[in-house]
């Protein structure tokens, strides 16, 4: 009965309001875009392009930080830095390199190199969980966690150097994480044998375990693997490979025109895991993916390609070759014929537009257009992807898919539209990744910032928002809806999830090793004093308590180059050897109370007899 009456109330709901639509439309005929503005101008109103003060962004950014070895949080569009996420890098600031946590994940090392950050998905667009980045330097993965925007595991990737492209699958949801290999090496890196022999290095293309970051497999490949991508579909991954000729100097790996776009079939993969067509190696199993194999296909694109992104409507694979003027499009839906040897792998390249000097990375704005970065014009392009495919089909003279070019200054690298790795692609906001600043800054010296623009790309003309000065040396950001990842942040740890949690002070005793158990509340620590001798093994695990959101406490010990922060309901542990006797003050290094500076306790080192 109450259903029924709901159901009625909606019917006559509907029906006043198809009336005002007509009505609508009626007036809109009469009074033209004017009284009724176009979907399009709708849209450009939602365009917000500054923050005032209070207010929140609605896009974050996630950067690469290049060989700062980090990643960086910004919002957009205001460009705000908002956080720096230590990785593979010793931070001073956290204490990341100086905990027994992060210390366990990065494994002796404090370098890295990050160039690509990509996000979790679920159905072809972000679930705001995880972001991967890669390690360049020493051949690592990393996952950080978006909850707390903390690195929560880093693995090494054998058989590989110069990990550089990494992409997670886009559908149905990320299971897998793939990984290219920039660099060509011997299998068994070990020195033994002819090392010199660059005919019979390898590239590899890695399967990372989403989920527990276990490596699945490697397909192993004669070229190097450059840039990554996946598909819309979970069927196939991308990678480009400048070094088809197998050289190992400057000149051997530019001697070819064309070089290649590798297609990775996952099905076929999956098949081969099944089947046990591997070798294991040192304990991982290696499928060989050498031309003609039933893994992979090698299309045929212009001298030595490096960007390789798939548009939003998941239909083409655009990479361009570093020194050919050209963008390449490849057919997705032609994929499977070229697998089973229908058609040739070149007959998948459905475009090959001219678009200028240079051209790196490719960028989409949801409406058919792209944007490729142009290092040597020093301009971002945007071109129509549908054209460029039509007038490769039939040539006219003097007409051109390039819609529009915008300087950028200068060199730039990479470049990233808001939701553009995505179905969601929205056309907002595209960022240009320049290498070079020059003139746009206060003089800081011999080496200047970089210079991460803001662009416009809302109309049919780009437009130029903001010059943002970045430190060494984003390559790659992604920029994600907020929606997306704000209801995942927490503000507050869970506080078991260390399985070493304080919730008593103690100091245990074993031989020489003492553990010191120990709670940060503002503006105390649980205890006020700890002595130990000189040459014992001491570990601090302290947990901070504080119910106030936001208030992290420090952890310094004076003269034994020690620091680190321990945020809401988090908990930190350092291990090292008491080598200095004496009294050294352990003091809070944030400032978290009105007394802030009293928060210190004695640690005092009794010396040897
Ligand atoms: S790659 S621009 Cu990793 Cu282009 Cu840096
Ligand atoms: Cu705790 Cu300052
Ligand atoms: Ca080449």
């Amino acid at each position: 009965m109450f259903d029924d009456r709901l159901s009625k109330g909606r019917r006559r709901g509907r029906a006043a309001l198809t009336a005002l639509v007509i009505a609508g439309v009626g007036a809109a005929l009469i009074a033209g875009s004017a009284f009724f503005p176009t979907l399009v101008e709708a849209k450009k109103k939602e365009l917000r392009t500054e923050v005032p003060p209070g207010e929140l962004d609605d896009y974050y950014g996630f950067f690469s930080g290049g060989h700062s070895g980090e990643v960086r949080v910004l919002g957009l569009p205001s460009m705000r830095l908002f956080k720096r996420i230590p990785v593979f890098n010793l931070d001073a600031g956290s204490g990341w390199g100086v905990t027994n946590e992060s210390k366990a994940m990065m494994g002796g090392l404090v370098t890295g190199d990050t160039h690509h950050a990509h996000a979790s998905y679920k159905d072809g667009t972000y679930d705001g969980k995880y972001l991967w980045i890669n390690d360049k330097a020493n051949n690592r993965l990393a996952r950080i966690r978006l909850d707390y925007m903390e690195t929560d595991t880093i693995i090494s990737i054998p058989h590989a150097q110069g990990v550089h492209g990494i992409f997670p699958q886009r559908y149905p949801q990320t299971d897998w994480v793939i990984l290219n290999s920039e660099f060509r090496t011997p299998l068994h890196n070990d020195g033994k044998g002819d090392i010199r022999d660059a005919a019979s290095y390898n590239g590899v293309h890695t399967v990372v375990d989403a989920h527990d970051m276990k490596i699945v497999c490697q397909v192993m490949v004669p070229c190097n693997l450059d840039l990554a991508a996946t598909d819309y579909q979970g069927k196939y991954s991308f990678a480009t490979s400048y070094n088809s000729e197998g050289g190992a100097t400057i000149s051997e790996m530019l001697a070819k025109d064309r070089d290649w776009l590798v297609v990775f079939d996952w099905d076929a993969i999956k098949d081969g895991l099944k089947k046990k067509d591997y070798k294991v190696v040192d304990g991982i199993k290696m499928l060989d993916g050498k031309p003609g194999s039933r893994y992979a296909i090698y299309v045929p694109v212009p001298k030595n390609p490096h960007g390789v992104n798939v548009s939003p409507d998941g239909k083409y694979a655009v990479c361009s070759g570093k020194v050919s003027p050209t963008a390449t499009v490849v057919a997705i839906d032609k994929l499977a014929d070229a697998f089973a040897g229908k058609i040739e792998p070149k007959d998948t390249i459905v475009a090959e537009p001219e678009i200028g000097l240079g051209p790196l990375h490719t960028t989409f704005d949801g409406r058919g257009n792209a944007y490729t970065s142009l290092f040597i014009d020093s301009q971002i392009v945007k071109w129509n992807i549908q054209k460029a495919i039509d007038l490769y089909k039939n040539p006219k003279k003097d007409d051109t898919a390039v819609v529009d070019r915008l300087d950028i200054s200068y060199q730039v690298g990479h470049t990233m539209a808001s939701m553009a790795e995505t179905k969601e692609a929205d056309g907002h906001f595209l960022v240009s990744l320049n290498k070079i600043s020059k003139d746009r800054f206060l003089n800081v010296g011999p080496l200047k910032p970089e210079n991460d623009q803001l662009v416009d790309i809302s109309g049919d003309k780009m437009r130029l928002l903001m010059d943002e000065p970045s430190y060494i040396e984003p390559h790659d950001c992604i920029i994600v809806r907020r929606d997306i990842v704000e209801p995942h942040v927490k503000d507050r740890a869970d506080m078991d999830e260390h399985p070493l949690a304080v919730h008593k002070n103690a100091i245990e005793r074993d031989g020489n090793k003492v553990t010191v158990h120990l709670t940060a509340n503002a503006p105390v620590y649980g205890m006020q004093e700890v002595e130990v001798n000189e040459g014992d093994e001491v570990t601090f695990i302290v947990t901070n308590h504080d119910e106030i959101p936001d208030l992290a406490h420090g952890f310094c010990i004076s003269d034994y180059g020690i620091n680190f922060v321990v945020g809401p309901f988090q908990t930190r542990s350092v291990t090292f050897v008491a080598n200095k006797p004496g009294l050294h003050w352990i003091y809070c290094t944030n400032f978290c109370h009105a007394l802030h500076l009293e928060m210190r306790l004695r640690l005092m080192v009794k010396a040897k007899a």
